[in-house]
């Protein structure tokens, strides 16, 4: 195990470019935000001003109206598309128009616990600009009391099986040419189809062409998507911001609000129909029929359900490595396509520490073992097959290896 410790600490330190962690060399060069929580996660257990550095450096790149960009431009680099100058991104550094699943609050909350003294000066210094974004997805994402993605991006989840309905409506007429560079990084197997990029591209297009209008996307755009990652990671990052607060001395009732609402929301992605929490298209009310990895991530929101365990019990039984980002036995499941099958450490991170907490700890424990077997036997690669194991997707991983460093904090 301390060869892979050591593999990991190395893979975090060629990521980082000094202040920020990219996820991997070539195929993602800038900082992404739920990624950099992750790289926080990491350093912390061996570099802890380093650990903080890292958040702090994402959230200087907030914008005024508090959203934190899901990518943040540093350096401009020709290996990734689309770049800054298609973004158009509106904040202090260039970024995209769009955000992230908000881990920080949550990690920065079990970072503190690593060194209380430092950890209570630096969470002095970020709680406005946490509040602020947190306000910014309950104003401009919640508007029906559930958190809504206005891109496959914002979710995190890409190419999931969730959005293929709610994307029929998007209109690709004015997207025109364009170069990928993922595919030329990775086999375009294990990526997004064209019509999806097609699609990403017209969503960033429509941002961009209002000057990212919450509003006006909110009223025009054919996308929105109540979506569990970012339902469940907010609620969840809204209880550890309240505690974030109180241990600061700060009136939290706002905050205590927005928990309520979104316990309230839960309801809304309840689809009985597959007894699971799904997608929902807000613009037809129609559920995706999606069981994802992220419908797995109602404990880390502090949220109990019994047939969710019954779900993650069959699919352990079955004996695929859990935890897929689709369900094995749905009818689109493609074991090596990104977010319609592999499995990913990081949302297994998430999902075994809401179990653990929860008092599931079989099935906690099972989640643990079976990531740290993955990565053990296979390297700290981007995604995972779920039948055999096969890493996939990029290599020397940073969110990968802040996994295997930080699970047990
Ligand atoms: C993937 O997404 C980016 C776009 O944001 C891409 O494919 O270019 C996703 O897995 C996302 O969740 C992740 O944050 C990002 C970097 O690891 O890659």
């Amino acid at each position: 195990m301390e060869a892979l410790d050591k593999q990991a600490i190395d893979i975090l330190t060629d990521n980082d470019r000094g202040g920020y962690t990219i996820p991997t060399a070539g195929l993602y060069p800038y900082q992404w935000n739920w990624d950099s929580a992750f790289a926080a996660l990491g350093f912390s257990t061996f570099d802890l001003p380093r650990a903080w550095q890292e958040i702090e450096t994402l959230l200087t790149a907030q914008w005024d109206n508090g959203m934190v960009p899901h990518i943040v431009f540093h350096q401009p680099d020709e290996g990734y598309f689309p770049g800054p100058e298609v973004w158009g991104g509106k904040g202090p550094i260039a970024s995209s128009g769009i955000s992230q699943p908000p881990l920080v609050a949550t990690f920065a909350r079990k970072i503190f616990h690593r060194d209380e003294a430092l950890g209570q000066e630096k969470l002095k210094a970020i709680y406005p600009a946490l509040v602020k974004w947190h306000r910014w997805y309950m104003e401009c994402r919640a508007e029906s009391g559930v958190v809504a993605s206005t891109h496959p991006w914002e979710s995190g989840r890409d190419n999931a099986p969730d959005w293929d309905e709610a994307s029929d409506a998007i209109d690709i007429s004015n997207v025109g040419e364009y170069q990928r560079r993922d595919t030329s990084h990775v086999d375009a197997s294990m990526r997004p189809t064209k019509l999806d990029y097609d699609r990403y591209l017209s969503l960033l297009y429509l941002g961009r062409d209002c000057g990212w209008d919450e509003k006006v996307i909110e009223q025009t755009s054919p996308f929105r998507v109540a979506d569990p990652s970012l339902h469940f990671t907010l609620l969840r990052g809204h209880r550890d911001l309240a505690e974030i607060g109180k241990l600061l001395g700060e009136d939290v009732s706002e905050i205590d609000g927005w928990i309520s609402t979104l316990e309230e929301g839960c309801k809304q992605i309840w689809n009985s129909e597959i007894s699971a929490f799904d997608s929902v298209n807000l613009r037809n009310g129609k559920f995706a029929g999606s069981l994802s990895n992220a419908s797995f991530l109602c404990w880390y929101a502090g949220i109990e359900s019994p047939e969710m365990v019954g779900h993650l019990e069959r699919i352990l039984g079955n004996g695929h490595y859990i935890v897929p980002s689709y369900d094995p036995a749905g009818e689109k499941y493609d074991a090596m396509r990104y977010w319609r099958g592999p499995v990913w450490a990081i949302m297994n991170a998430l999902i075994g520490w809401g179990l653990e907490e929860q008092g599931h700890v079989t099935l906690a424990r099972a989640v643990r073992q079976q990531t740290a077997g993955l990565i053990s036997n296979y390297g700290f690669a981007e995604y995972f097959n779920p039948d055999n194991g096969t890493p996939a997707g990029g290599g020397h991983f940073t969110w990968t290896a802040a996994v295997w460093l930080s699970w047990s904090l």
